[in-house]
């Protein structure tokens, strides 16, 4: 049966070595909750690190054992894996960089290639347990290249991936050296989730500047499947904050709490010890609060727990010695016999204490300069339970585009802190219980659970998709098929596109003359006198004639204008007008001016704008606005648009490649048709053809063809067995 794989960093679990031996220790955390409704079911396993250095092989053989009764599999890292790929790629290259702090990030090739090994490590463990038909679900930065690895080895598997901090913009995260490989690593998954659309956004323009693949609605198509990417903003186990704040433990020290802090609003914040969290400036902040509102002292207590995290590190020990002399300062300039500004705690807590400081908080501060999500936040508005307290959110916390309730900032900006304190300890209680009422319903809504499911429902829809739009690739058995159904038949007719089908595509549409290879095997096939090749092209007539005009070919140019059978002459079978190209080609000129590399294609009954040389990103939204443009104009003088592949298309309504072959269809009996084309003019063709055609699309995009072909070598390949 198939089963589900998670595969995170760490595994929610703390293994300790004491006297009695080894003890395990399940962890509480948010996404381990979540996921335990996954992993802890039939064969689904999660694996990871176990968050201790096991170096004796049977202490090894031991964990895995004991592990494996709790539904995990660990990965064993070594000390030097640890310090290269954890503590250095991923926290002191990835962390700084995704969170906008480019300047603190290490550029050390070492740590990459350690990177690069510790992932085939996971890989390799995922190996000895998946099978294809497994639904794998990949967690965060530290795992960036996993997806594809994984892929590689099991081309069909159902890979998801959730990046839990911030992805930054294109500017930022560019400057990475290996930005081009990590963007590959993660697009070897089907979905790719981060917390907020912004997140969305910015990949998906690093995906199209550096890899070079666009996308449409955050799908991305890699010539082999559609990609989805979307924001899937997480959520907390909100029952348990709930339940949390009733249990008698939490009420006990609540009351401790109280008694200790009588008569005081406390401000409450709580962050693991990081640059990115925004400390020093929240505490720049309280300290100008204090400075501009004296009738405030002796009535405001700013309780700050700071969570020990790599304070071994440089810039993380010079950040604490900062916070410890910034608290210094302001408690020993302000405080009285009676009262002390700010209480701050460098450790952490048991949950029952942290549940009691959300429940009796009046204000919850949390200003981070950038944040993935924040559950802090969250965990905060659960625990209300009489719905009093404001929430103080930075706008760089992903949480803040959900909670619009909250009284938001920029962490950047100290006056509008201090402003928002001062309104946040006036606010009157209803107003305060409107608020919280509101970003409650959406705590509770979209929690854990919800994340969860609606991650797991798009990893299945994608899937889904996939399959939808596939179409069968031409197996050998399908060539031979082919091939018989060839040399059995009498009158065959082969329609063949040209750009993109019998060449490959090139920069500049001039450059794709036919080379001796092809013209051979065309000659070749057309020469059979019970073959008649037809050239369906969308190209001019001259240039078709100059290319291939030699050779006994019959040729329907400018998607169905002209034709022209071998031997005769060319004919524009239908009255068509070209008057309207007076009024479209000015519009076409002024986005050429606009837009630096396009240019200006002119047919006899039609306007091309080719975009191929222009910024991906401009080029999306210029042609797009060029389509709707014309779209408007086009419908009032019988004209139709087309977007092709990096061009707009304007041409007469009544012409295109199926009106064109289903001509030859009926002026020329046959009994075998192949039809090949890749861009969407083609599927004008493919519609009209038979049911029994042979129709092939070049390209792995969703097609009415019955088969395709990966690219044009493979077409000529084909084409060459015919001969
Ligand atoms: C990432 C992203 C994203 C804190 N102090 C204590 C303690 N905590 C708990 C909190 C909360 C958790 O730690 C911190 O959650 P965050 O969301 O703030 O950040 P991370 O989990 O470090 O990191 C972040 C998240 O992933 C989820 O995707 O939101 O943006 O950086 O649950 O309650 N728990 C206990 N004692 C403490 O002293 N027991």
């Amino acid at each position: 049966m198939p089963k589900t794989i998670i595969i995170s960093n760490r595994l929610p679990i703390k293994v300790q070595r004491t006297e009695e031996g080894l003890t395990y220790e399940t962890s509480e955390g948010g996404l381990a909750t979540g996921l335990g409704s996954i992993y802890k079911q039939d064969d689904n396993i999660w694996i990871g690190w176990p968050g201790t250095f096991f170096n004796d092989e049977a202490e090894q053989q031991q964990v895995t054992q004991d592990l494996a009764e709790q539904s995990m599999h660990p990965v064993f890292l070594t000390e030097a894996e640890i310090r290269d790929f954890y503590e250095g790629f991923s926290n002191e290259t990835l962390w700084p960089t995704f969170h906008y702090f480019s300047q603190y990030a290490v550029y050390d090739d070492a740590f990459w290639e350690a990177y690069q090994r510790v992932n085939q490590k996971f890989c390799t463990a995922v190996m000895e347990r998946a099978e294809p038909g497994d639904t794998i679900w990949v967690h965060d930065y530290q795992l960036l290249l996993l997806p594809s690895l994984i892929r590689e080895q099991i081309q069909e598997s159902t890979i998801g991936f959730f990046q839990h901090i911030p992805f930054p913009s294109f500017e930022v995260f560019r400057m990475l050296p290996w930005r081009k490989q990590i963007l590959e690593g993660m697009l070897g998954a089907d979905l790719i989730g981060f917390h907020t659309y912004d997140d969305v956004r910015h990949f998906l323009s690093s995906v199209s500047r550096i890899v070079g693949l666009s996308n449409s609605q955050g799908f991305i198509d890699n010539g082999y499947r559609t990609i989805m990417v979307d924001a899937f903003p997480m959520g907390i186990d909100d029952k348990k904050y709930s339940e949390l704040a009733k249990a008698p433990d939490t009420k006990a020290k609540m009351e401790e709490y109280r008694q200790a802090l009588t008569g005081q609003k406390i401000v409450l914040s709580i962050d693991r010890l990081d640059y990115s969290k925004g400390i020093p400036q929240r505490l720049q902040a309280f300290e100008l609060f204090l400075k501009e509102n004296p009738e405030f002292h002796g009535k405001v207590t700013l309780f700050m727990l700071v969570v020990p995290s790599r304070d071994q590190v440089d810039m993380y020990r010079q950040l604490k010695e900062n916070i410890d002399e910034l608290v210094g300062r302001i408690n020993s300039s302000f405080r009285t016999i009676t009262w002390n500004p700010i209480q701050y705690f460098y450790r952490s807590f048991p949950i029952e204490e942290l549940s009691a400081l959300y429940s009796i908080a009046d204000i919850a501060l949390v200003t981070p300069m950038r944040d993935g999500m924040n559950l802090v936040c969250k965990e905060f508005i659960a625990s209300k339970l009489d719905k009093t307290g404001v929430l103080i959110l930075s706008e760089m916390a992903g949480a803040s585009r959900e909670l619009a309730d909250a009284v938001l900032i920029n962490p950047n900006d100290l006056g509008q802190m201090v402003q928002s304190l001062r309104e946040a300890l006036e606010m009157p209680e209803e107003e305060q219980k409107i608020r919280m009422k509101h970003m409650q319903d959406i705590v509770q809504r979209y929690n854990i659970h919800h994340w969860v499911d609606i991650f797991m429902n798009r990893l299945e829809y994608i899937k889904l998709k996939q399959a939808s739009m596939a179409t069968e690739y031409l197996s050998a058995e399908e060539r031979d098929l082919l091939l018989s159904s060839f040399q059995k038949a009498k009158q065959r007719l082969l329609f063949l596109d040209y750009d993109g089908t019998l060449t490959s595509f090139t920069k500049d549409p001039k450059k794709a003359i036919p080379d001796e290879e092809l013209l051979s095997t065309l000659e070749c096939l057309a020469q059979d006198s019970k073959t008649r090749v037809v050239i369906v092209s969308g190209r001019d007539r001259n240039t078709l004639q100059n290319w291939l005009g030699h050779l006994p070919v019959d040729f329907i140019a400018e998607h169905g204008v002209w034709f022209k059978e071998r031997n005769g002459e060319w004919e524009m079978p239908q009255s068509l007008s070209d008057a309207w190209k007076d009024e479209i080609r000015p519009i076409l000129e002024l986005h050429v001016s606009r837009t630096p590399g396009s240019f200006v294609e002119e047919k006899d009954f039609s306007l091309v704008w080719h975009y191929r040389k222009v910024d991906p990103v401009l080029a999306a939204l210029r042609a797009r606005e060029l389509s709707n443009y014309l779209l408007f104009i086009a419908s009032n003088i019988n004209l139709q648009v087309m977007e092709g592949d990096k061009i707009v298309e304007v041409k007469n309504s009544e012409i295109n490649k199926g009106i064109g072959s289903t001509r030859w269809m009926n002026q020329h009996p046959h009994d075998f048709i192949l039809c090949i084309g890749d861009d969407r003019t083609d599927e004008d063709m493919f519609r009209v053809m038979p049911e029994e055609a042979f129709t092939i699309k070049v390209g792995n995009e969703r097609s009415l063809a019955r088969f395709n072909l990966d690219n044009a070598k493979q077409v000529r390949k084909l084409l060459k067995s015919l001969c």
